[in-house]
C-alpha cells in the first residue's frame, strides 16, 4: 500500500514537472526553406525535436516569405520569435560589428576554446538581446560571380549585388553596389541590372543562378558565418535541461562544419558542369584580391568599433 502510494506520487511529479517543462520555440530562418544555407539548421531542428521530447521542441514557421532576411534580427531581438537561422550580414542594423564574423579564420570549436565565444555572445546579448547559441559556415569562402570577364582585380564599371559582407572590399575596388535579399538576385541578373554578385561558394544551384552566371572569380575569400540566435529572454526563460539540450545541438551541429569541404569541393564541379568558367587570380593579383578582402574588411569594422576590431582580431 505504501509503496503503491509512493510510485503513484512519484509517477505524478513526473508527468507534471514533463508536462510542465516543455516548451516549443517559434523560429524563422533568413535563408528559404531547403536551400543549402537553411540546411544544417534544419539538421539542427530535426535533432532538437528527436532529442527534446517533453523538454522542448522547435516549430519553424518559415524562411524570407515569413519574415523579410534583413527583417530576421529585429523579430529574434523582440521576441517576435524565439529562435533564428540568419547571418550576421543581415543584422548590422543591430549589431553593425557583428559584420566581424566572416573574417574568422579559424573554426568555431577554436573560437569556443580560445574565448573568443564568449566575447561574440557577449556582443549579440548586450547590442540585440540575442543569445549567440551556434556556428555554421565554416570552411566556406565567399566568391564574387560575374555575367562579363574581368581581368584583374578592378571592378570599376561594374554594378555588383552586395550586402554587408563585400561591400567593403567590392567597393574599395571599385564596383558600383547594390544591396539585396537574396530573394532579389536572380530577378536582377535576369534584368541585367546588375553585372555579378557576392555569394558563397555554395549554394549558387539550388537557386537557380547558374543560368545567369558565366564566372565565378577565385580565390574565395573570408568564411561564412550562419549563426542560431535566440531572444534573451526566451533563453533565460529556460531550464537547466532545456539549455543543456539546445547547448548540445549547437556542438552538435558546429561539428558537422566539417563536412562542408567535402559539399565545396562537390559545388565546384557542379558549377563546371554547368558552364560556369574560374577567372583564377595568381601572382600580384591574387595578392592584391586577398589583401582588399581582408584589409578593406578589418578597416570597416575598425571604423565601427576599434575596440570590438582589435579583440576579435586577437582571437580570429
Ligand atoms: O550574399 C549574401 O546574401 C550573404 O551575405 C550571405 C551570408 C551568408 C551565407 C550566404 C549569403
Amino acid at each position: 500500500m505504501k509503496k503503491t502510494l509512493a510510485l503513484t506520487a512519484a509517477f505524478a511529479m513526473l508527468a507534471g514537472s514533463a508536462a510542465a517543462e516543455e516548451v516549443t520555440l517559434k523560429a524563422a530562418s533568413a535563408f528559404a526553406t531547403g536551400t543549402t544555407f537553411a540546411r544544417p539548421f534544419a539538421a539542427f531542428v530535426d535533432w532538437v525535436n528527436e532529442n527534446g521530447k517533453g523538454v522542448l521542441q522547435i516549430n519553424v514557421v518559415g524562411g524570407p516569405e515569413a519574415v523579410p532576411p534583413f527583417e530576421l534580427g529585429n523579430a529574434v531581438s523582440s521576441g517576435v520569435v524565439d529562435l533564428a537561422n540568419n547571418t550576421a550580414a543581415f543584422y548590422t542594423n543591430l549589431l553593425p560589428e557583428g559584420d566581424a564574423l566572416k573574417l574568422a579564420t579559424n573554426t568555431i570549436q577554436e573560437q569556443r576554446e580560445n574565448g573568443c565565444y564568449d566575447i561574440i555572445d557577449e556582443m549579440h546579448q548586450s547590442a540585440m538581446n540575442v543569445k549567440y547559441l551556434a556556428r555554421t559556415g565554416d570552411n566556406v569562402n565567399f566568391h564574387l560571380y560575374l555575367t562579363k570577364p574581368i581581368e584583374k582585380p578592378d571592378l570599376n564599371g561594374l554594378t555588383i549585388r552586395t550586402t554587408p559582407v563585400y561591400q567593403a572590399m567590392f567597393k574599395a575596388l571599385g564596383a558600383n553596389l547594390v544591396r539585396t535579399a537574396p530573394g532579389e538576385v536572380y530577378t536582377a541578373l535576369e534584368r541585367g541590372a546588375i553585372d555579378g554578385y557576392g555569394w558563397p561558394i555554395q549554394g549558387v544551384l539550388d537557386l537557380g543562378w547558374d543560368e545567369q552566371t558565366k564566372y565565378r572569380v577565385d580565390p574565395g575569400f573570408y568564411q561564412v558565418d550562419v549563426n542560431v540566435i535566440v531572444n534573451l529572454d526566451t533563453w533565460n526563460g529556460l531550464g537547466d535541461e532545456q539549455k543543456a539540450l539546445l547547448e548540445k545541438a549547437a556542438a552538435w551541429i558546429e561539428a558537422k562544419n566539417a563536412d562542408n569541404l567535402d559539399i565545396n569541393a562537390k559545388e565546384a564541379a557542379a558549377q563546371a558542369e554547368a558552364g560556369i568558367e574560374v577567372i583564377e587570380f595568381s601572382g600580384a593579383d591574387r595578392e592584391a584580391w586577398l589583401n582588399a578582402a581582408q584589409d578593406e574588411g578589418w578597416a570597416a569594422i575598425a571604423e565601427i568599433n576599434a575596440e570590438a576590431a582589435d579583440k576579435l582580431k586577437a582571437c580570429f
